[in-house]
């Protein structure tokens, strides 16, 4: 056994050099799946018996989750494009936009580590001026909807991940990949085979624990879009028929995905493969009257956010809060890439290793200029400034949200701590939106509005 105190220079350096070669060849490649508008809640193994995920179950089960993982919000109702800009650049939303040309990004970054860079997803409200920077960036194909296996999302994503992957492989100089696919499921329209269909039935979908036929207060958005895919109230019936379709989408898309580990597996690279897996917001389908993701309860800005393979504990899960926007800086960690200087994100291999329990003390969560929302250990504060109300709640004992504490005299002082952590935080990240307003609105939006419109 050499002792490298005695070792002459030149095996010293040998030695170092070999070290570093296979270093190189043992560099992970990087799996990194971001799916559409899927809530925490959809994956089996994180608590839902009702759902039939075994391959995201499987990803569960042999890597670390971090349950107060965020999608930070947005300045659009199209949250996907704020979400996945964050995603991509590492900033928070406030700043993402006020980049220059040449501007760092996860791609760029893992090009300069020494990966080929490979993106396939959806184009509308995407970072396009961030795919630019992929050695291969390529786009869903709209589909011939006669051929239905073809039409459907998840299927396209696989089958041409697959054929990239055998191309890859038979490459004998190839570099390890990094990967990243974005696609639209299962963001609406929501559409899925008749036989996954069938494996739901509406009757048997239990309501979210926070269903209500109407939100109790206009928050400012309940007008836009998505809050328009269901009429007011929201009956039973209308949100378990929608569960049964997204939760067949979604079995249908962890199916795909599981086609996509099963060739890894088959080409020997699964085992060297990190798995990253997250969504880029959830949504409300029927949780407080809602059903868009422009709110800032848990079941719209929470994502499931998984790692997975080498380097990480199996089957762990942790509280450490993080931001989406983290995972740019924690890959950079992971591969030995500088992180570059206006990355807003932090790394969260501290706590993926168990070196640290978390890097964040707080979040910050917001949504155009009405909404507002921090949160500090088990205490989550919302701010709706424009009709100057406040929800107050205990994630702990109350995490589907349902009793808003706010009006509480003992949370006085509670409040009062948090407004002021949410000043900081706005300041911290350049946020000059007034948490109060001279004159703030009624909030038309109301229950007697629709009962209103419906008899109009
Ligand atoms: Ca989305």
């Amino acid at each position: 056994m050499s002792n490298p105190t005695v070792m002459s220079r030149r095996a010293f350096l040998a030695t170092a050099a070999s070290s570093a070669a296979l270093q190189a060849a043992q560099k992970p490649n990087i799996l990194f799946i971001l799916t559409d508008d899927q809530r925490q809640d959809t994956i089996a193994a994180l608590g839902n018996p009702h759902i039939r995920t075994p391959n995201l179950d499987g990803l569960v089960k042999s890597g670390l989750v971090f349950r107060n993982a965020y999608c930070m919000g947005g300045f659009v109702g199209a949250v996907c494009l704020p979400s996945r800009m964050m995603i991509q650049r590492g900033r928070s939303w406030f700043n993402v936009r006020k980049q220059q040309p040449g501007y760092p990004n996860i791609a760029r970054s893992m090009s300069e580590a020494g990966y080929v860079t490979f993106h396939l997803g959806k184009k509308g409200n995407e970072d396009q001026e961030s795919h630019k920077s992929y050695d291969h960036n390529l786009y869903m194909e709209p589909t011939d909807v006669a051929e239905r296996d073809a039409a459907l999302p998840g299927k396209q994503l696989a089958d041409r991940t697959i054929a990239f992957l055998d191309e890859w492989k038979k490459d004998p100089k190839h570099k390890p990949f990094f990967m990243y696919l974005a696609g639209p499921a299962p963001h609406d329209p929501r559409v899925a085979p008749p036989e996954y269909l069938a494996k739901y039935d509406p009757a048997k979908i239990p309501l979210p624990a926070n269903y209500k036929p109407f939100h109790p207060f206009d928050n400012g958005e309940l007008l836009i879009r998505d809050e328009q895919l269901a009429p007011w109230p929201r009956t039973e019936a209308e949100v378990r028929n929608q569960l049964r379709d997204y939760y067949a989408v979604i079995t249908h898309m962890d199916e795909q995905i599981g086609r996509i580990f099963a060739r890894l597996k088959a080409l020997g690279e699964y085992e060297n493969t990190l798995i990253v897996f997250t969504s880029d917001q959830g949504i409300a389908i029927g949780s407080h009257g809602l059903m868009g993701k422009q709110n800032l309860y848990e079941h719209s800005m929470r994502s499931g956010l998984i790692f997975a393979g080498p380097g990480v504990p199996r089957g762990k899960s942790v509280d450490a809060f993080a931001y989406l926007f983290d995972i740019y800086p924690t890959l950079c960690d992971v591969v030995g890439a500088p992180k570059p200087e206006p990355l807003e994100g932090k790394s969260l291999l501290p706590v993926i290793q168990g070196k640290s329990k978390a890097v964040r003390d707080t979040v910050m969560l917001g949504y155009r200029d009405v909404q507002r929302a921090v949160r500090l250990g088990r205490w989550k504060l919302i701010r709706y400034p424009q009709i100057d109300r406040t929800q107050l709640f205990d994630l702990q004992r109350d995490p589907n949200e349902i009793h808003d504490l706010a009006a509480r005299p003992e949370q006085r002082g509670r409040i009062e701590q948090m407004m002021q952590l949410l000043r900081a935080q706005q300041k911290q990240f350049g946020d000059t939106l007034p948490l109060t307003v001279e004159h703030p609105r009624q909030g038309d939006i109301t229950v007697e509005y629709f009962s209103k419109k419906k008899e109009g």
